[in-house]
């Protein structure tokens, strides 16, 4: 038997991602300062209770962050944000069939979450910060490599493209140069335009409009747009408010051919999901 990159399944851990359908990814923040949950889920078992509300809702992956990335949040030490997340990683590997993405930069807290069951690496730095290629490389584990220009505390000071999806897609396709010289070959790679990152309002719109492009690069995308200040600015809402604009991104994003859609909303964005799926099997 020869072995050819998978376009139908992506080995994720001990788990496999069905490369073939829209998946749904809930997310868990483990930080005490986490602006949609105001905190409530920092508690290990608040948060397993939430996790596995978003695997009965129709989760198959979720993604656990110990990290805020809001401008402005304190930043955090390695050895802090590993006693975040490790005990929330190691008790849904146990009580969970769902594949775990954790939301982290540092190396550290990669390896010690891949030895504890986690499937995927979610690095908004992608894999930028020293140690971080070669740590993520030795798991053997998928990363998913967003687009961000800058930091998270003064990325949005007033960004500027000249063609923002084309900068975004130069940006993912050398990230993903970087990461095949160290050892983590192309189809272990998830691609994510990064929505709301070092991006205004006009440039997540042209972004969301022409996300096919990145399809040239060749790797599944995941699309994380869930409450965030495009769908705010668009339509006037409040965080709280933005559930109905969130679905409508979350349809086209799907119809665009996104993988996975990384979501606080979960039973509301499988049922559009679902409602898709059934449409393009129908005769
Ligand atoms: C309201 C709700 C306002 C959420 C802002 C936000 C992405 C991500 C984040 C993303 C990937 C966030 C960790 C920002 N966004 N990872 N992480 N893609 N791969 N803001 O778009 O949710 S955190």
């Amino acid at each position: 038997m020869t072995s050819v990159p998978s376009l139908t399944r992506l080995p994720c851990g001990n788990r496999v991602l069905d490369l073939t359908q829209t998946h749904v990814m809930g997310i868990l923040n483990v930080t005490p300062d986490s602006f949609s949950d105001g905190g409530l889920y920092s508690q290990l078992d608040a948060a397993m209770r939430h996790a596995e509300a978003m695997v009965v809702a129709g989760a198959t992956l979720i993604d656990v962050g110990g990290e805020s990335t809001r401008p402005g949040a304190r930043a955090v030490s390695p050895l802090e944000e590993l006693e975040r997340v490790a005990p929330i990683v190691e008790r849904i590997n146990r009580e969970l069939d769902v594949i775990i993405s954790v939301d982290t930069s540092t190396p550290a807290v990669m390896r010690e979450t891949a030895r504890l069951g986690a499937g995927l690496i979610n690095d908004v730095r992608s894999l930028r910060r020293d140690g971080a290629l070669d740590a993520a490389a030795a798991t053997g584990l998928p990363v998913c490599l967003m687009h961000m220009l800058g930091e998270p505390g003064d990325m949005q000071d007033n960004p500027h493209y000249h063609d923002v999806t084309k900068e975004v897609s130069e940006f993912l396709a050398e990230r993903m140069a970087q990461c095949e010289l160290a050892g983590i070959p192309a189809d272990r790679i998830i691609l994510d335009p990064g929505f709301g990152f070092a991006k205004n309002l006009q440039h997540n719109l042209s972004l969301f409009k022409h996300m096919d492009a990145l399809h040239v690069l060749g790797r599944p995308l995941l699309v994380g747009v869930s409450r965030k200040s495009m769908i705010g600015q668009a339509l006037n809402r409040p965080v709280g408010e933005r559930l109905h604009g969130g679905l409508a991104l979350a349809a086209l994003a799907s119809f665009k051919g996104a993988r996975i859609l990384r979501v606080h909303d979960v039973a509301e964005t499988v049922d559009v999901v679902r409602m898709i799926a059934a449409v393009e099997s129908a005769e």
